[in-house]
């Protein structure tokens, strides 16, 4: 087996709780992954990713995991897992499963036991601490989803410590019993056949020991500070990497909110021996004002500009370091057409233009489930969310803190709200999409009639259409993998253009992403290259229409 296939791969991402209903609960199931294997395989992708399937009451959607060895029922069995292996691995599609070892459920044994006392076998498995003199909290951390980071334990007298929900306990990653616990969680796994794991908020499991107060510049009662790259993350990664990634061959992507392109080599340069790749989140931030005290529901239209900027030093910042994870959706961010593009005069274009983009760097493109067909933002009103990091910071900053009103949180969540991405998938224009035949769990997007997978499989011109080609590109041109990046145009406010060459050869991409006419002069250099790849059927040389794209060979 190919040691690095990940490196020619394009990864898929499956929501398991949105993707396929197929026992008409209304819930997303592991056979209606397996059902949709064939429709994978023909848009090309060569792994799926699949959100997590353990144990879990569900309050963030299985990033609170109570049994990690149990698939919960709401998808199925261990058993449905394992088929679900086996034919993929049958089509050559490998299976790389979620594991959340910063913090679990509540309900998790490990942590019940704990609470139960200071000294049996799992006392030391999360982060305890007295309160101070006069009972408050240990120090001013805010959680992720509002309030405090800390939760008091009438039964311990003490406080636990959550970066995200109070359901959401962390892990004591100091404690080497935790860590063995999770490297075996990990090996059962692998015994299942599972071929890597994307790692859950991995640059956040190591914590400052003397747990300061984080700087309080908005005078506020609790403050979300620096939750990453703790003193012994390098340390425990490693580790992990020795004891699951390293013996047993199995692909490793880490999720790493605050990692700027210098921290990435640390964690991904092959001789180091951590991880494979990052997921960063700095691409990410281009739409929001920077230092706000909203955070990210502090919207701003995109900035081209620093976007390419971001996304360029991180080409050259890992060339020759270590290897790139490209994203622009996941379960945790807004459709792009809608987001950054125009979902309403320029869908296909603008989908397509951001696809080709981020498929034409050096690294490994994943693809996030609906984002094939261009999805959308579904626009919702604010009783229509589920998502508790929307209903937590709706409470904290439009009740408590007063620093937004009603009406723009509103606004940014339709812009930028993780349950953008997690509408039921648009498979066809039957009821509810054919995503299910019972009560869909959460709310569809009502656009489903006209965007819908069916329709792209079946028309010339489509966004599904688009991606099977950029993905056969990937695997079949070694330029993608190998060429060496160079942006050109770093100043101009919509075009995105660079080059990747190879030996003596040259790859251009290019992308109006603005919804005006733009004239690019510099393609004129280009004059006699072969367009393989273009969103518009005719071309004019030096003219590029809204969100027009194309990738030239010389
Ligand atoms: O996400 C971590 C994370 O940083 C996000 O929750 C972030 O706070 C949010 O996207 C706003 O930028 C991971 C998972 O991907 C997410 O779904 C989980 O809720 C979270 O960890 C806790 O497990
Ligand atoms: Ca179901």
């Amino acid at each position: 087996m190919n040691e690095e296939w990940w490196k020619n791969a394009v990864i898929y991402q499956v929501y398991p709780k949105s993707f396929l209903d197929t026992n008409n609960d209304g819930i997303g199931d592991l056979k209606g992954i397996d059902t949709k294997l064939n429709y994978l395989k023909e848009l090309g992708v060569d792994a799926l990713w699949i959100s997590p399937i353990y144990l879990s009451p569900q309050i963030d959607n299985g990033y609170d995991i109570a049994d990690y060895r149990k698939i919960d029922p709401m998808f199925g069995n261990n058993k449905d897992l394992e088929q679900l292996i086996k034919d993929a691995h049958r089509k050559n599609i490998r299976i790389i499963m979620d594991m959340v070892a910063n913090h679990t459920s509540d309900k998790s044994v490990w942590f019940e036991e704990s609470c139960k006392s200071k000294n049996n076998y799992f006392s030391d498995f999360y982060i305890w601490k007295d309160p101070k003199s006069d009972g408050s909290k240990p120090n001013n951390w805010g959680s992720n989803f509002g309030g405090s980071a800390w939760t008091y334990d009438d039964n311990r007298k003490q406080y636990y410590l959550h970066y995200y929900g109070k359901q959401q306990p962390d892990l004591n990653w100091e404690n080497p019993k935790v860590r063995q616990v999770i490297y075996d969680v990990m090996r059962y796994w692998k015994a299942h056949g599972v071929d890597g794991w994307r790692m859950d908020v991995i640059t956040s499991i190591s914590k400052n020991q003397e747990f300061p107060n984080n700087p309080n510049p908005h005078q506020l009662k609790y403050v979300v500070g620096n939750q990453n790259n703790g003193p012994r993350m390098h340390e425990f990664i490693h580790e992990m990497n020795q004891e699951v990634f390293k013996p047993f061959s199995m692909m490793s992507v880490g999720e790493a909110p605050d990692s700027k392109s210098k921290d990435a080599r640390l964690l991904v340069e092959p001789d180091r021996e951590e991880l494979n790749m990052i997921f960063t989140f700095e691409h990410m931030h281009v739409d929001r004002k920077p230092g706000d005290v909203n955070g990210r529901w502090a919207i701003q239209p995109v900035d081209v500009v620093q976007l390419k900027r971001t996304l360029a030093n991180w080409q050259n910042t890992l060339d020759g370091h270590g290897w790139n994870a490209l994203y622009f959706e996941n379960h945790d961010r807004a459709r792009t057409p809608s987001r950054w593009g125009n979902d309403k005069n320029y869908r296909y274009e603008s989908a397509t233009a951001f696809a080709t983009i981020l498929h034409g760097l050096k690294g490994t493109p994943f693809v996030y489930q609906g984002e094939e067909i261009g999805m959308t933002n579904p626009e919702f009103e604010l009783k229509d969310y589920e998502d508790i990091e929307l209903r937590t910071n709706y409470d904290k900053l439009v009740r408590k803190e007063k620093t937004i009103s009603e009406a723009d949180f509103l606004k940014a969540a339709r812009k930028i709200s993780r349950d953008n991405a997690r509408t039921p998938m648009q498979w066809d224009s039957s009821e509810n999409a054919g995503f299910t035949k019972g009560d869909p769990w959460f709310k569809l997007n009502p656009n489903y009639k006209n965007l819908n997978v069916s329709r792209d499989l079946n028309s010339d011109k489509s966004v599904f259409k688009y991606y099977q080609k950029l993905i056969e590109l990937r695997h079949k041109e070694n330029i993608l993998k190998d060429g060496k990046f160079k942006l050109l145009l770093p100043d101009d406010k919509s075009i995105f253009i660079y080059t990747r060459t190879l030996g003596a050869d040259e790859w251009v991409v290019v992308a109006n992403l603005s919804d005006k006419l733009q004239q690019v002069d510099v393609l004129s250099k280009y004059s006699d290259y072969k367009t393989i790849i273009s969103n518009y059927e005719s071309e004019k040389l030096k003219i590029l229409r809204p969100y027009e794209a194309r990738i030239l060979k010389k």
